[in-house]
């Protein structure tokens, strides 16, 4: 299969390509516009004969319908990524998550061709820490931020094209995810580098809100299982039942890292900060025998701190501008 990777020289997306490369025979071609959080670098040693890279942007409707009508099928990662950064300047992402999504849906219906949209469990907005229901593909949306209420636009927008247009598409709503590649102004990796850099981790507010956390690996065994077995026009949720508080990740990375598990600051919160996020990944498990690898966090979390201690040249360029946009705002 010709598969087109949206995004694939960012933290999921490539993380997608290297295991596609890994555990099938499929070709990918990566179409990403290398914005502040694409890196080539993330796609080095993978090869040639395997991979094509493509510099372009999502909203451009010519390239993406030439490139569409090379491709068997679409994963479409690429997105604006950062509550944080939709704060700051909401435009990028309605322009990128909204407009780009649109474009290729339009693209998806002339050349019929099988899409997978990738999104996110913030759609749903979030819960009490006590409540015991998790979310599932019945969950009403209820989106906070700008980010998450222009990647619910885009499921939405994929909901209808499916409906209307019979366009040949699956979505996934998956929880917050860690591993190599990620960007050092996600919480885990701007932590395990501040504490490289001897800076004190920051803590939003008090730190008690609840992750559900998976490895990036896990998220793409699951969306090859979807794009090959998944039913057209389904939603998935995916997630490996992870629930962390920050402040419980925020110690783990400290001991891990040989330091005092207080050793670190609390700064302030993010405004319209989400409490809880957790998935029932139910659905995905019984119709399609999905299970994830990375069951203990803390191992997974210590291989990700020596990828990081290992691959500073991959993100050293980043940081200071990362610490800088925070130092601004108070985090
Ligand atoms: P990321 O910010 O690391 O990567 C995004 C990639 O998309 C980058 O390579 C960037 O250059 C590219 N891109 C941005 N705008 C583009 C455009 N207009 N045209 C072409 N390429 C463009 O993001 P990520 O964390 O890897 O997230 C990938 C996807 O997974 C997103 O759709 C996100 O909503 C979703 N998701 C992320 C998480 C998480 O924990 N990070 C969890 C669930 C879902
Ligand atoms: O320095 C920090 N300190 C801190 O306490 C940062 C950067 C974050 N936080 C908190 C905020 C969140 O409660 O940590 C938690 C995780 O923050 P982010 O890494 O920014 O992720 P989040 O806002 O939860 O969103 C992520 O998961 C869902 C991804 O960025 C999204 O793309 C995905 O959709």
């Amino acid at each position: 299969m010709r598969l087109l990777v949206t995004g694939g020289a960012g933290f999921i997306g490539s993380n997608f390509v290297h295991h596609v490369v890994a555990h099938t025979d499929h070709h990918v071609t990566v179409l990403d516009a290398l914005t502040y959080a694409g890196n080539r670098a993330s796609l080095a040693g993978l090869p040639a004969d395997r991979v094509s890279f493509v510099h372009g942007n999502i909203t451009d409707a010519e390239l993406v319908d030439d490139l569409f009508g090379q491709a068997d099928a679409v994963v479409h990662y690429a997105a604006e990524s950062h509550n944080d950064n939709s704060l700051a300047d909401p435009r990028p992402f309605l322009d990128t998550n909204v407009i780009g999504t649109y474009t290729l849906l339009e693209a998806a219906r002339r050349h019929d061709i099988r899409l997978h949209h990738i999104s996110t469990d913030e759609v749903y907005g979030d819960l009490e820490l006590d409540d015991p229901q998790r979310f599932t593909d019945t969950t009403p949306y209820n989106p906070s931020s700008p980010y998450s209420s222009t990647k619910a636009a885009s499921d939405l927008l994929v909901r209808a094209w499916v409906r209307s247009f019979g366009v040949r598409a699956t979505l996934s709503n998956c929880s917050n995810n860690y591993g190599p590649y990620q960007h050092v102004e996600k919480f885990i990796p701007r932590q395990i580098t501040n504490v490289i850099r001897s800076i004190r981790p920051k803590l939003y507010g008090a730190g008690l809100n609840v992750r559900d956390w998976i490895h990036a690996d896990d998220h793409s065994s699951a969306v090859l299982a979807i794009l090959e077995r998944g039913r057209l026009g389904e939603t998935y949720l995916i997630g490996a039942d992870g629930e962390k508080d920050n402040k419980t990740v925020v110690e783990l990375i400290l001991t891990l890292m040989g330091q005092d598990a207080d050793a670190y600051d609390h700064v302030s919160d993010r405004a319209g900060h989400d409490l809880r996020y957790a998935i029932d990944s139910t659905k995905l498990r019984d119709e399609l025998g999905w299970t994830p690898q990375y069951g203990d966090f803390e191992a997974g979390l210590a291989a990700t701190i020596d990828w990081y201690r290992n691959n500073e040249a991959w993100w050293a360029p980043a940081k200071d501008a990362t610490e800088a946009f925070y130092a601004k705002r108070g985090h």
